[in-house]
């Protein structure tokens, strides 16, 4: 299913002066929907008052009077103060990176759960602000923070938080669901394997060729924001596999909680596949795969259930690929192989060797019944 390109807004986007950077700050752009009428390149993007150096302040105020674009795309994470100060003195809205990257979650969001997600993520982005708000109102510095006083500031901030927690209450519903779900396939005997992996690494790609599926894929970034799950066999096995959320750099941490229940997944699987994009320059390549790994920390997946996929192999020579392999540490410690998912080479090595650690493992969990039946194992709305 390909969404309709619809356009949101037009956009002053201002990122890193670093190829790799910009290519992401982009595509992030893109999958936002809005079209650039410019891009300022930065050295520094995290300067006190306004992110920004004052000098390019006053430049970007003379763009913002000539383009006039509804937004400027501001590639960093910004305090409440900064964003304040930049969106009064330019007189236009300010996205941060993380507002940002919660608009495109939003137009992206399908399931019930992953709105439900998406929503948690932007309370709590406005109550990080809110927090601030407060903060500013009752040391009297800003008392009418964006025209709103002290006592407003109080009310609105609590009627933040009880939309959070009736959302919260929601996702523990859909939590405890998954949760059953999981001990029924438990004790039907299927072992688990996912796919995780930056965005944009070739998962749904992957995905569909073990399963044979036809699931949205698309250079677009955060193409899948639910988990789909499809039984498959291998050489006899019964596996559940299931495609999830791609990672990105500079996540905050709440994003990833409120993700929580999508990315839970990943624990309680026997296998992780992260698929990595061996067609990115090193890097670009590197700092992603920091990322997936930091990610996969954070959310407490154990390293022996991790094997890479070195994916798009069609892209490089096998020399360079080897290169990657040695320069990410692959070669010494870790479950690798190298593959293309859009050509299918090398999948069926991937099968075997997810075949054989499979089998000698016993699961995460335990059960053993392998008495396989037909159950509902897709968990998309
Ligand atoms: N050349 C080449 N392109 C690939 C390969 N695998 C995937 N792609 C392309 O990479 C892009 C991203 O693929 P997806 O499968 O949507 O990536 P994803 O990891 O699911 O991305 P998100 O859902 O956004 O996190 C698509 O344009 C795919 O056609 C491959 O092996 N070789
Ligand atoms: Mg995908």
């Amino acid at each position: 299913m390909v969404q309709p390109h619809t356009l949101r807004g037009s956009a002053i986007l201002v990122t890193y002066d670093k190829k790799d950077v910009l290519k992401e700050a982009l595509a992030l752009c893109d999958a936002a929907g809005y079209d650039l009428k410019k891009t300022l390149l930065q050295k520094f993007l995290n300067r006190s008052k306004f992110g920004l150096g004052e000098g390019k302040v006053e430049e970007l105020k003379e763009l913002v009077e000539s383009l006039r674009p509804d937004v400027i795309i501001y590639d960093e994470i910004l305090r409440p103060s900064q964003n304040y100060n930049l969106a009064s003195t330019l007189k236009i809205k300010i996205l941060d990176r993380e507002m940002l990257i919660l608009e495109i979650f939003e137009r992206r969001a399908r399931s019930s759960e992953s709105m439900l997600q998406v929503k948690l993520a932007q309370l709590r982005y406005e109550m990080s602000r809110a927090k601030e708000r407060v903060r500013l109102a009752k040391m009297g510095e800003q008392p009418g923070f964006m025209g709103i006083g002290k006592f407003e500031v109080d009310v609105y901030y609590n009627d933040i938080r009880n939309r959070m927690n009736g959302i919260k209450s929601k996702l523990v519903k859909a939590s405890r669901q998954r949760e059953l779900h999981r001990q029924g396939r438990r004790r039907l005997g299927f072992k688990t394997v996912s796919l995780a992996g930056y965005t944009s690494a070739g998962k749904t790609t992957l995905f569909n060729v073990l399963t044979g599926e036809q699931k949205e894929e698309s250079p677009n970034l955060f193409t899948t924001l639910s988990t789909t799950t499809r039984k498959i066999r291998l050489h006899g096995l019964e596996i559940l596999i299931s495609d999830t959320v791609g990672f990105i750099s500079k996540l905050p941490a709440y994003m990833i909680e409120a993700f929580k229940s999508t990315l839970e997944e990943l624990v309680y699987t026997d296998l992780v596949m992260v698929v990595i994009d061996s067609g990115d320059p090193l890097p670009e390549l590197k700092k992603k795969f920091r990322s997936c790994v930091s990610t996969l920390d954070e959310i407490g997946v154990s390293h022996d259930r991790i094997i890479f996929v070195l994916n798009k192999s069609d892209l490089v020579t096998e020399e360079e690929i080897l290169e990657k392999a040695s320069q990410l540490g692959l070669k010494e410690k870790r479950k690798w192989l190298a593959l293309s998912a859009a050509t299918g080479s090398n999948v069926s090595s991937l099968k075997d060797l997810v075949f054989h650690i499979l089998e000698d493992r016993p699961m995460a969990g335990g059960g053993e019944s392998p008495g396989v039946q037909e159950i509902e194992v897709n968990n998309e709305d």
